[in-house]
C-alpha cells in the first residue's frame, strides 16, 4: 500500500486517522509538498489527475483518491473497528456529518483556493484569511447544530464508538485551530473533539507530528 500524503493536508489527515483506527501501516508513505506546489508536477498529476492529496494505491491499483472515498473503501475492506454504523440511517446522519468538513467547509480553504484568492482576485492576506474563518466558521455552527439537538449524538458525533464523522470533526476543528477561529460557540463539537484527539489513533495522525511538520502553524 502506497499513500500519497502531506503534513499540512487535512485531507489526508482524515484517511491517516482512518488508517490508524483499521491499523493499516502503508508500506510507503510518498511525501507531496502542497506548499512547493509538488501536486501539480507531472510525476503526481500521472498518480491523480486532480492533483489532490490525498492518494492511496493498494496493491496494484487503480489509485484511490477523495478521503471519504478512500476511507468507505478501508471501512469495506477491514471492517473492524467499523466507522460506519449498521443501520442505513445511521450512516446516512455520520456521512452527512462528516460531509459538512469534507464537501461544504475544507474545499474553501485549500491552497488551490487560496492561491486563486491571492493571484487571480488579487485579495490580500487579511480578505484571505477572513474568508478562510468565515467558511471554517460556518462549518462549525453547522456542526453544532445538528450535534447539540440530535439524540444520536453521544460521547462521539454518532453514539459510543468513533465513526467516520468523528474524523471529519477532528479535522474541522485542526483546520480551525490552524486560523485561529473562536470555538468558544461550539462547545459540543469542541467536546467531541476533545475526546477524539486523545485517542492514539487521532493524536499521532496530528498534522504537527507528521515528518517535516514545524512545532507549529502560521496559516
Ligand atoms: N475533497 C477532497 C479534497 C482534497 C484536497 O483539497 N486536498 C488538498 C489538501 S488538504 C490539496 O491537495 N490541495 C492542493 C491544492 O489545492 O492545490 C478530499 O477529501 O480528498
Amino acid at each position: 500500500m502506497k499513500f500519497y500524503s502531506f503534513w499540512r493536508s487535512l485531507a489526508s489527515f482524515r484517511v491517516r486517522i482512518a488508517l490508524n483506527i483499521k491499523s493499516i501501516v502503508p508500506d510507503e508513505v510518498v511525501n507531496i509538498d502542497l506548499m512547493k506546489g509538488d501536486q501539480r508536477q507531472d510525476a503526481y498529476r500521472q498518480v491523480n489527475p486532480q492533483m489532490l492529496l490525498p492518494a492511496l494505491i493498494d496493491g496494484d491499483g487503480p489509485i484511490l483518491f477523495q478521503s471519504i472515498a478512500i476511507m468507505e473503501y478501508l471501512d469495506e475492506t477491514h471492517p473492524h473497528p467499523r466507522l460506519l454504523p449498521a443501520d442505513p440511517r445511521g450512516r446516512a446522519r455520520v456521512r452527512a456529518l462528516a460531509l459538512i468538513n469534507a464537501a461544504d467547509s475544507h474545499p474553501l480553504m485549500v491552497p488551490r483556493v487560496r492561491n486563486f484568492m491571492e493571484h487571480e482576485l488579487k485579495l490580500d492576506e487579511p480578505a484571505r484569511e477572513k474568508w478562510i474563518r468565515h467558511w471554517i466558521a460556518e462549518g462549525l455552527a453547522a456542526m453544532e447544530g445538528h450535534l447539540s439537538r440530535d439524540k444520536e449524538t453521544g460521547t462521539f458525533a454518532h453514539g459510543e464508538s468513533v465513526t467516520m464523522a468523528d474524523i471529519c470533526i477532528a479535522a474541522q476543528v485542526t483546520g480551525a485551530g490552524f486560523f485561529k477561529v473562536d470555538v468558544a460557540p461550539y462547545p459540543t463539537v469542541m467536546h467531541i473533539a476533545t475526546r477524539c484527539m486523545e485517542l492514539a489513533p487521532f493524536a499521532k495522525a496530528h498534522p504537527l507530528k507528521q515528518p517535516g511538520a514545524p512545532a507549529a502553524v502560521a496559516h
